[in-house]
């Protein structure tokens, strides 16, 4: 079985695994979104990654999805809204039992992109590392973090996993990846949405800490409700911990928002929404929540979904 690994995204974290996976002698092929940012890729003669004030070069070839040639791995590198999409173009090459890594943050699009390729394995990774997009083709990596990946269909680490180590990933496989993604699921929701309505830094929330511990018992009760009472452990005391030691930043749905990007909103509150009626729960804080920020993003002419 072909061991090149396919990175869809040439974005923060696509060109994060990129980079360390090649200089760690993998061989890595990138897939862009078209043939336009395949020539200004081209003429970028390849990503740069910037750590510890070093800028490094990484000539890694690159492709479309319509290029030939069967796919045994992909690791999708986009955010949560076009995962599917993506992957719906690049199935005609996926190569029966390919594996595909989803990096996506928040929940929704992991199965939408699973139910689209049922003879694929769908692994699913939750990440806590940071990096940003500074021009075309270069990314800051800005925050030490971990990865999380597993497969929830199926316990058996991967034979690949090995590579993740060898390239200085720092990574575990889990059986408990779905407790992890809604862990983080909920941490988003109650902190995110919040810092685009009171525009203000996540350390800004402490002067919120009502609405903020009102969230919090919400979404506990829907994470025991959806079958994830682990994830449901101590929340709000998590959520204080995590306001407190990022005080200083600003959430990533913030930043989205100040950038004029769409927002995962619809992967993030907009999954726990949904999943709070599929089971018949009243969540009047959580849907209120999700009633101002849809607002919010409409008065800015940014989708809402
Ligand atoms: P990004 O916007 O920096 O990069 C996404 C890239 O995917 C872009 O270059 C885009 O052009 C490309 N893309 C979109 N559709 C494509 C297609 N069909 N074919 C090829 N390329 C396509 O996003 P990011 O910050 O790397 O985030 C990716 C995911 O990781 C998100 O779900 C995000 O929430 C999550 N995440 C990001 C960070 C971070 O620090 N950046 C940390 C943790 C989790
Ligand atoms: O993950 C985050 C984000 O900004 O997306 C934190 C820092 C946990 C805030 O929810």
């Amino acid at each position: 079985m072909s061991s090149t690994w396919h990175i869809l995204g040439a974005g923060s974290l696509g060109t994060l695994w990129a980079c360390r996976l090649a200089r760690a002698g993998k061989a890595v092929r990138l897939i862009l979104r078209d043939a336009a940012r395949l020539q200004a890729y081209q003429q970028a003669g390849g990503l740069t990654l910037v750590e510890q004030e070093q800028p490094r070069h990484y000539a890694i070839p690159a492709e479309t999805a319509e290029a030939g040639g069967p796919i045994h791995r992909v690791l999708v590198a986009c955010k949560a809204y076009d995962a599917a999409p993506a992957i719906a173009r690049l199935a005609p090459r996926l190569a029966d039992g390919a594996t595909i890594v989803l990096l996506q943050n928040g929940l929704g699009s992991q199965d939408e992109v699973a139910e689209q390729v049922p003879l694929a394995r769908c692994i699913f990774a939750s990440s806590t590392e940071g990096a940003f997009r500074e021009g075309d083709f270069q990314v800051r990596f800005a925050g030490q973090g971990f990865t999380w990946l597993g497969d929830p269909a199926n316990p058996a680490v991967p034979d690949w996993f090995g590579d993740l180590q060898d390239a200085g990933i720092p990574s575990e496989w889990t059986v408990d990846i779905l407790t992890r993604l809604w862990r983080k699921l909920a941490l988003n929701c109650a902190i995110n949405p919040l810092t685009v309505l009171h525009d203000c830094q996540n350390g800004g929330l402490l002067g919120h800490l009502g609405e903020v511990e009102a969230l919090s018992v919400e979404l506990a009760g829907l994470l025991q409700r959806c079958g994830q009472p682990e994830a449901a452990i101590d929340l709000a005391e998590d959520v204080q911990r995590v306001i407190l030691a990022t005080a200083a930043n600003y959430s990533s749905m913030y930043q989205d928002v100040r950038a004029g990007r769409r927002t995962e909103v619809h992967y993030l509150l907009g999954h726990a929404c949904r999943a709070a009626a599929r089971h018949g729960m009243a969540l009047p804080q959580l849907e209120h929540l999700h009633q101002r920020l849809v607002d919010n993003l409409r008065a800015r002419g940014l989708p809402s979904a």
